[in-house]
């Protein structure tokens, strides 16, 4: 195949469904579905299709859900609508006890609200996880991406962090069918939890997550570098927890040796990358301090081993960031370089605060919390940890 600058092309299938835009967590809530949409204009207006094929699916089916899915809570998936909920009656209760809607009637701050065509959202974008990994299975692509994906906090039976079915969990099954080992690697800003929960004694799952550990930040009290797995998964959980403001340069010093470590110790033969992204300068939510060449390095790295290799998006509360980080990302994805200059389309006007620009600059006096002896310290146990799993 042609060569690029990052290493020959790559076969790259694309998911994208029109049917996520439209959907709605609530006017005040943070998390927006038309990113997803802004990003996949950006990504046609680079003229980036055209280095692509297009995965046409269905949404996902029940069944295909429940291979890691309580039953009664996709029953509640599949019923609860926001009127339903909004009635007070058994569905509310039924709804509440799987961490779904506000726990006060009419509480808008809910993080994972009842909202309208919730079923058929899940089916959605857990269908595109799902034959992403499928693609990826066939051997009909080398890289496979959705960026609608990435739920990565959704639990067997509850919802959490806005996210409901976990499509992650769902997709690696489906690889497991077909590879021995699966490294999922995870760069939002928040714990993987979701993933690392459902994998934390499998042998043939190692999940890695970087993600903010700092006072009250979500999911409190998860993703301590001393937790690394149960049973058979020992040593094959990764967390390496940041303190509020690392830039690029920090951040690469941990990624790129921990994960040249992972890669050498685990040998995995097709790799998970959750590309939230919260994890860059100027997020509502996180507290970093990434650039979106810094946040994509981490994509061009993992994609450098060559493994079938599977991208999906997660956070990303800065709308006109995630979609410029993601357009990025899926033209470092097929090895394609374009030009910083925004296209004319229809979202443009969201990048006008960063001149039309696709990178635009990271704050600047952001202090770094990271000090030399904090990244020293997190580096030196999870390097010692990998080191439990060398042949
Ligand atoms: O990783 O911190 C929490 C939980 C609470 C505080 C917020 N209230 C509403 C509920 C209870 C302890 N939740 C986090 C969830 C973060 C999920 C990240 C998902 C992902 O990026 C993958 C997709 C949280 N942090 C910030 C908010 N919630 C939050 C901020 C602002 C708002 C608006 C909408 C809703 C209410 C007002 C909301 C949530
Ligand atoms: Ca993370
Ligand atoms: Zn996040």
């Amino acid at each position: 195949s042609q060569s690029c600058p990052d290493g020959p092309k790559r076969r790259v299938c694309y998911y994208y469904d029109r049917g996520i835009a439209g959907v709605d967590y609530g006017e005040d809530h943070v998390m927006v579905p038309r990113r997803v949409d802004m990003a996949h204009a950006l990504i046609r207006s680079y003229g980036l299709l055209g280095d692509m094929a297009r995965l046409r699916t269905r949404p996902a089916t029940a069944d295909e859900i429940s291979s890691f899915h309580d039953e009664g809570y996709v029953g509640l998936l599949r019923d609860v609508t926001p009127e339903g909920f909004a009635a007070g009656g058994e569905m509310t209760h039924a709804a509440k006890g799987f961490n779904v809607g506000a726990f006060a009637k009419d509480d808008r701050s809910v993080d994972n609200p009842p909202i309208a065509g919730l079923w058929d959202y899940c089916r959605r974008y857990a269908g595109g996880s799902l034959a992403a990994a499928r693609a990826l299975v066939s051997g009909e692509a080398e890289i496979a991406i959705n960026w609608s994906g990435g739920l990565h906090h959704a639990c067997r039976e509850r919802a959490s962090g806005f996210c409901y079915v976990n499509d992650i969990v769902v997709a690696i099954h489906e690889l497991l069918g077909r590879f021995r080992r699966v490294l999922y690697v995870d760069i939002d800003v928040h714990h993987g939890d979701g993933v690392e929960t459902a994998f934390i004694d499998s042998a043939r799952v190692m999940t890695v997550s970087f993600h903010q550990r700092t006072k009250n930040f979500f999911p409190d009290g998860k993703g301590l570098v001393e937790h690394v797995g149960v049973g058979d998964g020992q040593y094959r959980a990764v967390n390496v927890p940041l303190n509020e403001g690392m830039d690029d340069q920090g951040y690469h010093g941990l990624f790129r040796p921990i994960m040249a470590k992972v890669m050498e110790v685990f040998q995995p033969e097709a790799i998970v990358m959750q590309c939230g992204g919260d994890s860059l300068s100027g997020d509502r939510l996180g507290n970093q301090n990434l650039s979106i060449a810094g946040h994509a390095q981490c994509v061009r790295f993992m994609r450098s081993y060559n493994l079938p290799l599977l991208l999906l998006g997660g956070g990303g509360y800065t709308v006109n960031h995630v979609a410029a980080c993601w357009c990025y990302e899926t033209a470092v994805a097929i090895g394609k370089e374009i030009d910083d200059a925004i296209p004319v389309h229809c979202y443009d006007s969201y990048y006008r605060s960063q001149g039309y620009k696709l990178h635009y600059p990271v704050a600047k006096g952001i202090k770094n919390d990271n000090t030399d002896f904090h990244v020293t310290r997190t580096m030196s146990i999870v390097m010692r940890n990998l080191t439990h799993l060398e042949a």
